[in-house]
């Protein structure tokens, strides 16, 4: 067995409907451990590093705009397969449509905004985890 970590984030869409502890406590309540948890105010520096792989795309900007909209919570949770069971937990990008079940399911919807307001950012890899912890806690 090897211990994973995964980077969580409650965007400020989430933070803004008071819904943290029900996120966290979803994730705690499948099992994953948590090991850090911050309150944030994200700067366009620590974002553009966070979504570079985005540079370019039509909703690159409007996502960056959103998620400076207001404070960001991120955590670091651990456990045996956190990333990929954390993405399940989250459910697909388009809340619309995630399934329900899933937070973006349960608690999200298209607000008919510029950009998807889906609550929860998720590491979709061992590299980028490690790569985005970085950015938001440090070495
Ligand atoms: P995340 O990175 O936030 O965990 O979500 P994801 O993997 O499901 O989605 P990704 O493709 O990485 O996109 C990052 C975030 O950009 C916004 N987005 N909007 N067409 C759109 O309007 C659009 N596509 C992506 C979402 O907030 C998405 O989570
Ligand atoms: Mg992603």
């Amino acid at each position: 067995m090897s211990i994973e970590r995964t980077l969580v984030l409650i965007k400020p869409d989430g933070v803004a409907r008071n819904l943290s502890g029900s996120i966290l406590a979803r994730i705690e309540s499948k099992g994953y451990v948590l090991a850090e948890l911050k309150k944030v105010n994200a700067t366009r520096d620590l974002l553009e590093q966070h979504y570079e792989e985005h540079v370019g795309k039509p909703f690159y900007e409007p996502l960056v705009e959103f998620m400076l909209s207001g404070p960001v919570v991120a955590a670091i949770f651990e456990g045996h397969r956190v990333i990929e069971g954390f993405r399940s937990l989250a459910g697909t990008t388009d809340p619309t449509t995630a399934a329900p079940g899933t937070i973006r399911g349960d608690f999200g919807r298209d607000w008919g905004l510029a950009v998807q307001q889906n609550l929860v950012h998720g590491s979709d890899s061992a590299d980028s985890a490690e790569r985005e912890i970085k950015i938001w806690f440090g070495e």
